[in-house]
């Protein structure tokens, strides 16, 4: 079976529990749509279990891009502090999450952080894939649908800080899957629970503000949810 979920944001207690739920096995795959880091307590925990599955595709989110950028300069030596030397982006981040990643990222090894600093760098942001006869597109987020039909014109910043347009079919032969807006934003009617609608399916049922971790089997179409409290 083939199965897609997204901003898992350091809750791996609640992606282990789901991965329980779903029976996930060696002849399964699954979709992660970024943002595995930031906010949540374990972000590091999460990459290192991940990374080292041979069946899990993991796309690339704006809260992983950032951590990429931020963590590679740990250990550096700089003239001025980290902070001083990234400022406005680094505080940003920081605000937005990033200070538990940071801490998580120093208290690892020195073998461990660079195979989560590779892992970071190595990451899609788009994949294209066919489950039975259905075509998915996915991505942590999108442009809006007549760029998108040029992807060599489209950027990284299209895929990892795009507004996609939920009330517009994108593609006529393909459902586009989605992360990054909790689906409680995109419709209330949809709070902590998969979005399918128009032509799109947004599976970010927002874990790491309280609501819950939704994973969608391409199939079947069966959801699974795992609720969680704050923090993930
Ligand atoms: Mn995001």
């Amino acid at each position: 079976m083939t199965y897609v979920l997204s901003d898992l944001h350091g809750c791996y207690e609640a992606y282990r529990t789901m991965l329980e739920k779903i029976h996930f096995g060696p002849d399964d795959r699954l979709y992660v749509l970024g943002d595995m880091v930031d906010r949540g307590p374990d972000g590091m925990k999460l990459l290192l279990d991940l990374m080292g599955r041979p069946n899990v595709t993991v796309l690339r989110g704006n809260h992983d891009h950032t951590a990429w950028l931020m963590l590679r300069h740990v250990g550096m030596r700089v003239d001025s502090s980290f902070a001083e030397q990234m400022g406005e982006m680094c505080r940003l981040w920081m605000s937005d999450g990033g200070d538990v990643t940071w801490r998580g990222y120093k208290k690892l090894k020195r073998e461990e952080k660079a195979r989560v600093l590779h892992f970071l760098q190595s990451l899609p942001v788009y994949d294209e894939i066919t489950v039975g006869n259905q075509r998915y597109f996915l991505a942590h987020t999108g442009p809006d649908p007549q760029k998108i039909q040029q992807l060599e014109d489209c950027t990284l910043m299209d895929f990892l800080l795009g507004e996609i347009d939920y009330n517009q079919p994108y593609f006529p032969d393909r459902y586009f899957v989605s992360g990054h807006t909790p689906t409680g934003l995109i419709d209330p009617a949809y709070t902590g629970r998969i979005y399918r609608k128009n032509g799109h399916i947004a599976v970010d049922c927002g874990a790491v503000f309280g609501e819950a971790l939704g994973c969608l089997c391409l199939d079947t179409g069966e959801e699974f949810y795992v609720k969680t409290g704050k923090n993930g």
